[in-house]
């Protein structure tokens, strides 16, 4: 399979989550910017929706979405999802909160906003975290293993990070977790190269 990737974006829980389950796959490249990909083809011809990650499969079948990426790759391997009769539903729900509550609050940031809109942005993602550190189970978000859901939360942790945003003492603790797992070293390590747009 292949995963189209930009550094450090959401698309590294996916490359984290392949990595976890020992799933072999091809990385490409695209500046969202431009919106080209590192062999020099207009990325929206691929994906019209012009945004990362985007799954190849082995048939052909592109896959979107950050919540269905993930839960894909946790049912190829159970390991990676939550366990009992309502794992799955648990795990949608989580990743749905990940992406459409947490990952979008942090728009404004990407957007280098300033003022009243940065303070809001700011307030918005520190509620969510609240929500967050009032669910984690411990030490992971789930318990005691590691699930795809860890990978999204551990790169939205870095961007707050990054922004200079308080992480809530028991979600740090699981991102200082995550972040010594060899999966996620080696998929940092490989991202870590030169921004295309730098
Ligand atoms: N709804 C999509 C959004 C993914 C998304 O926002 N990706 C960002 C990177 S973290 C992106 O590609 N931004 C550039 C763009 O959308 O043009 C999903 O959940 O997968």
């Amino acid at each position: 399979m292949k995963l189209y990737y930009s550094p450090g974006a959401c698309s590294l829980a996916t490359r984290i989550s392949l990595h976890e389950a020992g799933i072999a796959a091809e990385f490409e490249r695209v500046d969202l910017r431009a919106k080209i990909t590192e062999t020099g083809r207009d990325y929206t011809a691929i994906n019209p929706a012009g945004s990362v990650p985007m799954l190849v499969l082995d048939d052909g079948a592109a896959i979107t979405e950050n919540v269905a990426v993930l839960d894909l790759i946790a049912n190829r391997e159970p390991k990676l999802g939550v366990g009992g009769p309502l794992g799955r539903t648990r795990l949608i729900e989580m990743l749905s909160f990940l992406s459409t509550e947490l990952h979008i609050a942090f728009k404004p940031f990407w957007h280098a906003a300033g003022g009243t809109e940065r303070r809001e942005a700011a307030e918005a993602v520190a509620k969510r975290l609240d929500l967050l550190e009032s669910r984690i189970v411990e030490p992971y978000l789930f318990g005691s293993d590691f699930t795809v859901a860890d990978a999204y939360l551990f790169v939205m942790l870095r961007w707050a990070q990054a922004f200079g945003l308080t992480i809530p003492p028991r979600l740090l603790n699981a991102f200082e977790l995550v972040s010594e797992r060899s999966a996620v070293q080696q998929a940092l390590a490989e991202e870590a190269e030169p921004a295309l747009n730098d």
